[in-house]
């Protein structure tokens, strides 16, 4: 790690004591640092606990926290959901400490050029994609950050030979002031995470932060079908590299009838990439333009992109079995996210809904359920309002079942060579499984288990 004297010696308050303060604490602690931490949670007893013990990070009540603030704290690390109105923050501003996120610590001890990835959505989809890629490259890559796994388990591995991808949110980039990546990536900027910011106005302030230290040198891949962040890649100093799943562009990562281009190179069809959805293909665009800026070969490229089947739980390519092909999209927990899985496919769709009833309005759903849909298996609490919806669509199979085996029976059942059998509830999970996770994984072993009946009784 370099700039190690950025910590050692110094004292280092944290806030928050999940996923990232812990490791931020141990690894600030490792490299020479004295560590002071404070978590609203009781950690007493807790694997957490010990783990500071064990490196010295002195755990302090909100009373012991504001007296060591007064006296002589270097700056502060907090959590990134943690508040800027945090009772402790406000006091750390008004002594004039830095508060940082621990990818700003992170950016001073990197060994590895650092690709950040950020956008409203779609930034875990191109992390993954783009680890992915490298790793089929073998060149080694480093994901990190959002997307689950703490910059700080992750910096002490890299060599300058490494890639260091890290999945940024706004409340990481809030907490920077020289971070700086190689490769930016802005995937799209619609509204989110108001409840924080305030206003959409500071939640862009904040993303934008990614590009405040680039140079010349550096890079930033745009989606160029927004014109917010086309008129920010001419204003910002680093080079500019386009892409876009709706134009054909002169550079860049694009697709040019049903191909997949970058500059005027073909790299392949787009029909042979596995992941489905239109907004799917924005996210491949990205990531296979930053694969080329870091000269990746098209086969490792076309590797991925033929293999991965998606994040878990989200249009999550399942398997194909007797011509049919199954999606786990388990995460869609309200129809906005369910319309958007409605609209990815262009071959009839059998769909199981349902789930915990919130009583939200699903009027939105009904063209696209009349376009896309075939059949409707409705199940949990609110089956009833998609058995209604359904019936408006007047689809040819409208059912309800009482679990998700039935309805993949039933689904497969009514089911032609070429359909897709799609679970996208539209419903949070709370109804009949503990969470989403554990309902898609409900849903992939009725599939396994259908394919292997079907199976036996074709023996
Ligand atoms: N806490 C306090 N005081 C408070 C509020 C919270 O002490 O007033 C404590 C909590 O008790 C908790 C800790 O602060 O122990 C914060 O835990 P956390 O779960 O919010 O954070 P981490 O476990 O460190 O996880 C964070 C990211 N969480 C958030 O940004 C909210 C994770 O992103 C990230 O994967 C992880 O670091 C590793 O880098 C999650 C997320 O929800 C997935 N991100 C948002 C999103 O994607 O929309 C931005």
């Amino acid at each position: 790690m370099k700039n190690q004297e950025f910590i050692k010696n110094k004292s280092i308050f944290i806030l928050g004591l999940g996923k990232s303060g812990l490791a931020a604490a141990v690894l600030y602690s490792k490299l020479g640092a004295q560590v002071f931490a404070h978590d609203s949670k009781d950690l007493s007893g807790s694997e957490a606990e010990a783990e500071l013990l064990n490196h010295q990070v002195k755990i302090l009540s909100q009373k012991e926290a504001e007296t060591i603030m007064e006296s002589g704290i270097d700056f502060i690390v907090k959590s990134p959901g943690i508040p800027y109105h945090h009772p402790l923050i406000q006091q750390a501003e008004q002594l004039n400490k830095k508060v940082y996120t621990d990818i700003e610590i992170a950016y001073h001890l990197s060994q590895a050029p650092i690709i950040g990835i950020t956008g409203t959505n779609g930034k875990t989809t191109v992390t993954t994609l783009l680890g992915d890629m490298l790793n089929h490259f073998s060149q080694k890559a480093y994901i990190s950050g959002n997307i689950g796994i703490p910059v700080s388990e992750v910096v002490p591995k890299l060599t300058d030979k490494d890639s260091f991808i890290m999945e940024l949110s706004s409340f990481q980039l809030l907490g920077t002031e020289n971070f700086k990546p190689e490769i930016a990536v802005i995937t799209n900027l619609y509204t989110a995470h108001l409840d924080y910011h305030g206003s959409r106005e500071d939640y862009v302030v904040a993303k934008l932060k990614l590009l405040a230290n680039q140079s010349p040198t550096d890079f930033f891949v745009y989606n160029a079908d927004s014109d917010e962040l086309s008129q920010l890649a001419r204003l910002n100093p680093a080079q500019g590299i386009p892409f876009s799943a709706q134009e054909i562009l002169d550079s860049g990562c694009y697709i040019k009838e049903s191909d997949l281009y970058y500059d005027e190179e073909k790299i392949m069809d787009v029909e042979d990439i596995l992941i489905p959805g239109q907004h799917n293909l924005e996210n491949v665009c990205a990531a296979v333009a930053v694969a080329k800026l870091l000269e990746i070969d098209n086969a490792s490229i076309i590797q991925t992109l033929t293999t991965f089947s998606g994040i878990k739980h989200r249009l999550q390519y399942v398997s194909q079995f007797e011509e049919r092909k199954f999606y786990n999209d388990s995460k869609a927990t309200n129809v906005l996210a369910a319309s958007q899985a409605l609209k990815s496919f262009d071959k009839p769709i059998l769909w199981i809904c349902g789930g915990l009833d919130r009583k939200e309005d699903l009027s939105s759903l009904l063209p696209l359920v009349k376009d896309h849909v075939k059949g409707l298996i409705a199940c949990g609490e609110n089956k009833s309002d998609f058995i209604e919806l359904g019936q408006a669509a007047a689809l040819p199979f409208v059912m309800s079942c009482d679990n998700l085996e039935e309805a993949v029976k039933s689904a497969f059942k009514w089911s032609e060579e070429e359909d897709i059998i799609l679970l996208s509830p539209a419903s949070a999970s709370w109804d009949q499984y503990e969470n989403f996770e554990i309902r898609g994984n409900a849903f992939i072993d009725a599939v396994m288990k259908l394919s292997q009946r079907e199976k036996n009784e074709e023996v």
